[in-house]
Formats: C-alpha cells, sequence, structure tokens
C-alpha cells in the first residue's frame, strides 16, 4: 500500500452561529469562480432552497455545492472546492455533524459584532473532536458596531478552552496548531477578503475572496488515500428526483465508483447486499451532473438503491469494509403527531386524513433526518416525535401542513430520562443578549423558569450579556414572553447541556383558555360582548365548535363562553362596518405560538388552511368533572 494525496480536491465546511452570513459568503464563493455566469441572474442565498429555508431566512439543511477554482492559489491547474453549507441554528445541530463527515476541514464564521455564541462553541466542539483543521473568518466587518479586536481574542479563548475540554476525549489535540489559527477579515456580502486586519465598521482592504481560498488551498488538507485500498463510501445526506428515485450522497474515502458498477451496500444491521449504481452524478455549483467515475476525496451522488440511508457504506462486493456510524445528539424534546380527530377534520376535501398516510409520512422523514426519532403511542392514530428542539418539529409540521396533511399536534414536552433511579430532564446553555433596562425583569422571567444565571457580562454599549442554565422545558412558550418583555430587542440562544435532575413544576402561562361552549360561527356581537376581558384568536364568521380555545383570558382560569350568540333585534341599528370597527383585531398566531401557547390539557389542530388551539377533551361536561378532580387531589396533597 501506499498513501497518494488528491491535490486536485479540498473539502470543506462552512460551520458557524445561525445568521452569521454562512449561505451568503457561498453565494460570493459561487459568483467568483463564475458559477452564476449561465445561470441567469444572481439569486440571493441561493443555498437555501427550501420553500421554507426562503421563507424563514435560516438554513435548515446541510447542502453541498461545488466550485472550480483556478485562481492564482490554484497552482496552475484548477481545484474542486465541494462546500458544505450547514445551517446555524442549534435545532438543526445533527445537520452539521452529517456536514462534518464529508469533510477535511472547516471554515468557522464569526460575525464581527456577535462574536462567538453557543453554535459556535458547538460546531467548533464538534470540528475539533473530529481533528478537522479550523479556518477563522471573521465576518462581516463592515457592520458599524463590529469589534474586531475582541471578537478575535474571544475566539481564541474558546478555541483554547474547548481544547482543554476535549483532551480528556481525543488525546492527541494539537495545541499548538490551534494557537496558529489562520485568520481571514471578510465581508461575506460583498463577497470581500484579506488577511489584513480592517478597521472595525470597514471593509477588508481587499475586494474578492483569493486570501480566503488561498488559506483553503494552504490549511485544508487535500484528501488522502490508500491506493490499494478497496472502495469505501459513506453515505452523507438524502434526496430525491422524480426521474432517478432515491439519491444518495457520498464522500468517497477509498477507492474508486463507476457508473453501471455493482457494489455491496452495507446497511444499519450489518446485512449487505449487491446493488448496482444506475447513475453516477458529480455537483457543478447548484446542479448535478451525470458523470462516469470518481475516486477517493470526492464527493458524489448516486441513484439506484431504493431504501438506502444516511450512514450506510458502500463498499467492495469482494472486500467489504463497512464504516462507522454517523452519531448525533439525542433528542431533547417531543411532540405527538396524529391524524386530525377535531369535528371539523376533513370539512376540506382532498386533503390528507388518515392514519395511514401520516405514519407513511413520519417513516420518510426519518430516513432523510437524522435527528429525529418517531416512537409509538398507546394510540393506533398518534405517533410520538422527538427531535433537537420546537422548531425543528415545527417545521416538519408546517411541511406536512403543506403537502397537503390534516394533523392533531400535542404540545411539545420534554424527553426524560431516569438515571441512577431518578428522573432526569435535558438542559440548555442559554446566551442571551439584551438592552441593560431589561436585565430585572429578564432574570426574573428566567428564575420563573428554574433558570440559574451563571454569568453576566457588560460590553460597555449598553447591552448585558448573560448566561443561564435552565432546562429545556422552561425554553418551551419562552421566545414569546422574551420578545415582548424586550420589545424585540433581545436575542436568545441556546444548546444541549446534557441531562440533569428533574427541576420541578414550572408554570409557563398564567392566563387561562376562553375556551366556546358550542358549534357554530363567530359573530361580531358575541365578540363585542366579550371582548372586555379576553383577547380573541378567532375572528366574525370563522367556525367554532366544542371545546376549541378562541382567546385568552387575563386571569387565570379558563372560561366557557358563547361566541357564537346572535344580536337580539332592538331598534337601534348599527351597521356591521361600524361594529367591525369597534373590535380590537384578533392575534393571528402561526403554528408555533399557538404550540408555545398550548397547555398540558390542549393540543393544536393543523390543516392547510388554518392553526387552531383546542382542548384534548372537547366535551364542557367531561372537563369539569376532570378539574374539579384535580382540585381535589392538589387540596388533599398539599
Ligand atoms: N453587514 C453584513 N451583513 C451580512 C454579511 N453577510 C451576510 N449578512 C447578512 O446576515 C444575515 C444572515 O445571512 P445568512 O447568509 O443567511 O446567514 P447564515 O449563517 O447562512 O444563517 P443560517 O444558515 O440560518 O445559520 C443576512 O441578513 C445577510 O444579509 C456581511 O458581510 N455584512
Ligand atoms: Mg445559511
Amino acid at each position: 500500500m501506499a498513501l497518494a494525496t488528491r491535490n486536485d480536491v479540498r473539502n470543506v465546511a462552512i460551520v458557524a452561529h445561525v445568521d452569521h452570513g454562512k449561505t451568503t459568503l457561498v453565494d460570493a464563493m459561487l459568483r467568483q469562480t463564475g458559477a452564476f455566469s449561465d445561470h441567469g441572474p444572481v439569486t440571493e442565498r441561493a443555498m437555501d432552497s427550501g420553500d421554507l429555508e426562503k421563507e424563514k431566512g435560516i438554513t435548515i439543511l446541510a447542502k453541498n455545492t461545488s466550485v472550480s477554482y483556478s485562481g492564482v492559489h490554484a497552482g496552475g491547474s484548477p481545484i474542486t472546492i465541494n462546500v458544505i453549507d450547514t445551517p446555524g441554528h442549534a435545532d438543526f445541530g445533527g445537520e452539521v455533524e452529517r456536514g462534518l463527515s464529508m469533510v477535511d476541514g472547516v471554515v468557522l464564521l464569526v460575525d464581527a459584532s456577535e462574536g462567538p455564541l453557543p453554535q459556535t462553541r458547538f460546531v467548533l466542539r464538534k470540528a475539533l473532536a473530529a481533528k478537522l483543521p479550523v479556518i477563522l473568518l471573521v465576518n462581516k466587518t463592515d457592520r458599524p458596531d463590529s469589534r474586531i479586536d475582541a471578537v478575535v481574542h474571544e475566539t481564541q479563548d474558546l478555541l483554547l478552552g474547548l481544547a482543554s475540554d476535549l483532551a480528556d476525549e481525543v488525546p492527541d489535540v494539537d495545541i499548538d496548531s490551534l494557537l496558529d489559527l489562520p485568520i481571514v477579515y471578510a465581508s461575506g456580502r460583498e463577497g470581500a477578503a484579506s488577511k489584513n486586519k480592517p478597521a472595525d465598521g470597514t471593509l477588508p482592504d481587499n475586494l474578492d475572496l483569493e486570501p480566503l481560498f488561498g488559506a483553503i488551498m494552504d490549511h485544508i488538507p487535500a484528501p488522502v488515500y490508500d491506493d490499494a485500498h478497496p472502495l469505501q463510501a459513506h453515505v452523507t445526506n438524502l434526496d430525491a428526483s422524480p426521474f432517478l428515485g432515491r439519491i444518495a450522497l457520498l464522500r468517497i474515502f477509498q477507492g474508486t465508483i463507476t457508473k453501471g458498477q455493482t457494489v455491496a451496500w452495507v446497511r444499519h444491521d450489518g446485512t449487505v447486499s449487491n446493488v448496482r449504481i444506475t447513475e453516477l452524478l458529480r455537483t457543478e455549483a447548484l446542479e448535478r451532473v451525470p458523470a462516469t467515475s470518481a475516486s477517493a476525496g470526492d464527493i458524489v451522488a448516486v441513484a439506484g438503491i431504493e431504501n438506502i440511508t444516511i450512514g450506510e457504506t458502500i463498499a467492495d462486493p469482494d472486500d467489504v469494509r463497512p464504516l462507522p456510524a454517523i452519531t448525533v445528539d439525542l433528542p431533547a424534546i417531543s411532540m405527538t403527531i396524529g391524524t386530525n380527530t377535531s369535528p371539523l377534520a376533513g370539512t376540506v376535501k382532498g386533503h390528507k386524513l388518515t392514519a395511514r398516510m401520516v405514519k407513511d409520512r413520519l417513516d420518510r422523514e426519518l430516513i432523510g433526518n437524522v435527528s429525529l426519532k418517531v416512537v409509538d403511542t398507546e394510540r393506533p392514530d398518534a405517533w410520538e416525535v422527538q427531535g433537537r428542539g420546537e422548531l425543528a418539529l415545527a417545521i416538519l409540521v408546517e411541511n406536512m401542513r403543506r403537502e397537503g396533511f390534516e394533523l392533531n399536534v400535542g404540545k411539545p414536552q420534554v424527553v426524560t430520562q431516569t438515571i441512577d433511579g431518578s428522573l432526569h430532564e435535558p438542559f440548555e446553555s442559554l446566551t442571551i443578549d439584551a438592552p441593560e433596562e431589561f436585565v430585572g425583569g429578564i432574570t426574573q422571567l428566567l428564575a420563573s423558569r428554574r433558570g440559574r444565571m451563571d454569568t453576566m457580562s457588560n460590553h460597555g454599549t449598553g447591552w448585558v450579556r448573560m448566561e443561564f442554565t435552565i432546562p429545556s422545558r422552561g425554553l418551551i412558550g419562552f421566545r414569546t414572553d422574551f420578545l415582548t418583555l424586550t420589545r424585540g430587542q433581545g436575542i436568545a440562544n441556546a444548546i444541549s447541556a446534557g441531562m440533569e435532575k428533574w427541576a420541578g413544576s414550572i408554570v409557563a402561562r398564567n392566563t387561562g383558555s376562553i375556551v366556546s361552549d358550542r358549534t357554530g360561527a363567530v359573530t361580531t356581537n358575541a365578540m363585542m360582548t366579550l371582548q372586555e376581558r379576553m383577547n380573541f384568536f378567532v375572528k366574525p364568521g370563522d367556525a367554532v365548535y366544542e371545546g376549541m380555545v378562541v382567546g385568552e383570558n387575563s386571569r387565570a382560569d379558563d372560561m366557557d363562553v358563547n361566541i357564537t350568540k346572535e344580536k337580539k333585534l332592538n331598534n337601534i341599528r348599527s351597521s356591521t362596518a361600524e361594529e367591525l370597527e369597534r373590535l380590537t383585531p384578533p392575534r393571528d398566531l402561526s403554528l408555533e405560538e399557538c404550540l408555545e401557547f398550548a397547555r398540558e390539557d390542549e393540543c393544536v389542530e393543523v390543516t392547510p388552511e388554518v392553526v387552531r388551539i383546542r382542548k384534548v377533551e372537547l366535551d364542557q361536561t367531561a372537563r369539569g368533572r376532570m378539574a374539579s378532580r384535580l382540585k381535589r387531589q392538589d387540596a388533599s396533597a398539599g
């Protein structure tokens, strides 16, 4: 055997905290390597191709692109750089771990003003644990509030802190090379990068990305392989095409793969079967193009293997050597997803309603989404879906809704574990940035959710950074309260902090629900009489049913109301238009807000057209009996 190097390839992942500018930087890399020239107008954040990604402006799935670099650092012949754009939101951390399994190094982006944040720590820790070399890119130097020196220091501190944390797990972390961290200063949006530090708030002194490409050539090692080793490739992502069926993205570690070849497919359970590669595809910018062969170091897509999943191995049929499984952090939040059981289920034709359809869809999601788990419940028409966070689960429900599903979704809960005989629950490290004046309010809010403050520091700019350790449960429904409290200015970010002992009960909302006591249509008249004491989520004409939550009570207890009451005829006439004018506009809750609002005894009805909050038990009498039984229990216990 002899070790050989693919000098014509580099595989690199772009990692960072949410919104630090990864996808925008990839745009500039594509633009400057000529990738957009024959594809019409340049789209912004081209890699955020999913509908929800475009709408929310965040990356949800890790994706790969490939640019052909032939600038001054390429040394004469073009070099293929496979770039993996990863999501920065903590809920999609599983995607980052998957992205890292494909590459030989990372570009760590840090916002020149915000500095390293929780997810920076998470991705950097993963990169160091995988012994991947790191290039630091201080991004958005143009931000008027940038503080470049401090951000570089904070990042270096973080790096050294992590390296010493990891020393037990990964004994041969090379601290010296970490101290030598290559630094590039950039404004990804302008496509400008330099090795020279710009003044705070200004663009780098060089107006293209050459210094970044140079750093990639110098610091991200070219793939190395053993020229006598049989084929070994890892499935790192999945996709589907209407013509080719399932497509598996592979990182080839050893050997060669050709179109039409028969290979061994090693499943998770260890079974092996021979399959034919019917199509082999290379990525060029944003497109996949047919190829005849690919070899160690390449990232390619293959078609023809119908049930292949992430983490499985493609190997040489004559010498099968499986690669290790890809591991991701455990899920922290779960909710039940089942068929729509509301009286209004199926009122719109053509929706997907049956348990079978829901289960098939959930099973399909599992194939491509490594961070989700689906567990059976006692009911045949509902399943418990577990994920890293509320957002990850809400996105799944939103996608299903757009595909035409009607669903009943339970309130998000935490995934608990019994460790050494006692109940444990997941905790988060929460970092908060907010204007000073809100410190008191925030501390109170978090204390009521069983958070404990670890540190607090003042940047001297009127803003304060606080760090808390808090049960994941305490963050359910936290965002709405937090944003109201800080008038939309606060920034909160959380990452997993492992399991700790159950923290005790948390009261999430101290208002009650307004519940409709009958089926019918909402009337302006009823809303006018009731609106003094409550906030509504429905508007005149909306269909309601017994047990549906139509608003929020300013007092803590629930209240059943008749919201369909018609006006008694009298001789004072006011037009409907006039009445509508006097009506306080109802709150229109998004899916995420509904999930946050729902209490233990409530759930959310989701259809392509509407999202409604409802009581799990719709019948008013049954609910009344249950409530008084609970009260009696409380009284005798307390
Ligand atoms: N001032 C400034 N803003 C930038 C720069 N690069 C990106 N932005 C802005 O930062 C925001 C986030 O950019 P994205 O590229 O979506 O960030 P991201 O890291 O891909 O975000 P996620 O994938 O959701 O984690 C957008 O509003 C960009 O316009 C920059 O160089 N300077
Ligand atoms: Mg992005």
